[in-house]
């Protein structure tokens, strides 16, 4: 074997309860941000819900079995609150809890280790209309709570527990640029939906390691998203923007946790629309995360903006994240190869990334909680099921995930794939396709794509050829 990985290296497959499972109204579910903004017309792709998605939550044994089926070591899921408690808060519904228990006993019957997301941006409609949601600083109590009851029904069973998947999305797509839910469009609230984020995580691991650790004995941590950014010359300003994209891409989300403060570039730019930690926050949030999570899609080239350029960004993606406030011009480098996001497929800037990460905050153990591609054509299943380019960038990054390990000593320790199968994409719906099965929207049939069972081998043999 060419690139063996190291023992006990945590191979996995991802998902999130909203673009999964459906049955939005089933069995006492209350309404999500998500449902009420993809039921708003215009904001996603043809108007397309989740309402019925893969219906994962009525062919939830068929889905184990797929997994079971190539060999799955580890499944990343996301637990929709509203389901556990409809209104976000009060009375728990127990039907919710007994679809999590059901899941949760096949997966180790099945001998595949579950990760838990508490929270994959599908607020309790509830919480968004009565105390407007991430804005407001009480819902990190209610946040706590619902984690509370997530661990003490899952916790016997679920030792591995991520708080937020990708707060950065919730700040700028949620409430910067308005392209995910709530759909709000502001320059001062992401900041205070981030801060807020940072500290019901914060509350989240403190309840968790106050009642449960030492009984449970699990790991808890956060995972962030964050593309790399290449200097597009080795002038000194185009360096130090490249370094200010990334300190205000994760820095903002990462700092805090292992710092106890945001980075100086964002407080220096952002000024008193920056929100300050408490003492109480600050020494509830660092050192709040047992592990780094990562999920890792692309990079862009950033340079120096002339001084005169403006900065404000209404693309979709607001891959410049808060760009008027960090000014970094990003581009791309016509050479490189993309995906259906039109995302830029350069796995060296994975290995970048994980040095980064290494260097600034001390060699923390890193998990990859997401990393994939989505195909153009895979409507089609007949094109769908020969993903040989799937399997090509699956392959790369992994090798560069390899070079990160044995070469620079990077402590990665798991490698999970987005996504299990195809799914409903956010604000664009069903018109992204990044699953290693084929899901059929219409009559919900399963069909594994070439990449499942490659994906199968390498899990198999803990390895590349
Ligand atoms: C991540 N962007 O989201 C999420 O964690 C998944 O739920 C999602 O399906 C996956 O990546 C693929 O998109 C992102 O526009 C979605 O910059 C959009 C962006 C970033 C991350």
């Amino acid at each position: 074997m060419k690139y063996p990985f190291p023992k006990n290296f945590v191979w996995g497959a991802a998902t999130a309860a909203a673009q999964i499972e459906g049955a939005w109204m089933a069995d006492g579910r209350g309404p999500s941000i998500w449902d009420a903004f993809a039921h708003t017309p215009g904001k996603t792709n043809q108007n397309q819900t989740g309402d019925v998605s893969c219906d994962h939550y009525h062919r939830m044994e068929e889905d184990v079995a797929l997994m079971k089926a190539m060999g799955l070591k580890a499944y990343r899921f996301s637990i929709a609150w509203s389901r556990i408690m409809p209104l976000g808060r009060g009375a728990v519904n127990e039907a919710g809890i007994a679809f999590y228990n059901r899941l949760i006993d096949a997966l180790v019957a099945a001998n595949i280790t579950p990760w838990v997301t508490l929270y994959h941006w599908d607020l309790p409609l509830a919480l968004q209309m009565e105390l407007d949601g991430l804005l407001n600083p009480e819902i990190a109590d209610h946040f706590a709570c619902y984690a509370e009851v997530c661990f003490e029904r899952f916790g016997d069973r679920v030792k591995n527990w991520i708080t937020f998947n990708e707060a950065w999305c919730s700040a700028v797509l949620g409430h910067g640029i308005g392209y995910f839910a709530p759909g709000r469009i502001s320059q001062t609230e992401p900041y205070i939906a981030a801060h807020n984020l940072l500290r019901s995580h914060g509350k989240i691991v403190d309840v968790y390691r106050k009642k449960f650790q030492a009984a449970q004995r699990g790991q808890i941590g956060i995972t962030n998203n964050c593309d790399w950014r290449e200097p597009k010359t080795d002038s000194a300003a185009d360096r130090a923007a490249a370094e200010r994209g990334l300190e205000f891409f994760l820095g903002w989300f990462a700092d805090p946790i292992y710092f106890g403060d945001y980075p100086k570039c964002m407080r220096d730019a952002v000024g008193d629309r920056l929100p300050k930690f408490s003492a109480e926050d600050r020494a509830l949030i660092k050192g709040s995360s047992d592990f780094f999570g990562l999920n890792f899609y692309g990079g862009m080239l950033a340079s120096e903006p002339p001084a005169n350029r403006d900065m404000t960004v209404t693309a979709p993606t607001g891959n410049g994240g808060m760009a008027a406030d960090q000014r970094v011009e990003l581009s791309d480098d016509p050479t490189w190869e993309k995906t259906d996001m039109n995302w830029n497929i350069v796995p060296d800037f994975c290995r970048k990334m994980l040095n980064w990460i290494d260097r600034r905050y001390g060699h923390p153990p890193i998990y990859i909680t997401e990393n994939g591609m989505a195909l153009p054509g895979e409507d089609d299943v007949t094109v769908a099921v020969c993903d040989e380019r799937r399997i090509d960038y699956i392959r790369r990054y992994l090798e560069a995930c390899h070079a990160a390990i044995h070469e620079d000593k990077v402590d990665l320790r798991g490698y999970i794939v987005w996504t299990l199968m195809d799914n409903f994409e956010w604000a664009l719906g069903y018109s992204k396709r990044f699953g290693l099965h084929h899901v059929d929207f219409t009559t919900g049939q399963r069909t594994p794509k070439a990449s499942a069972a490659w994906y199968a081998a390498v899990m198999a043999r803990n390895g590349l050829e």
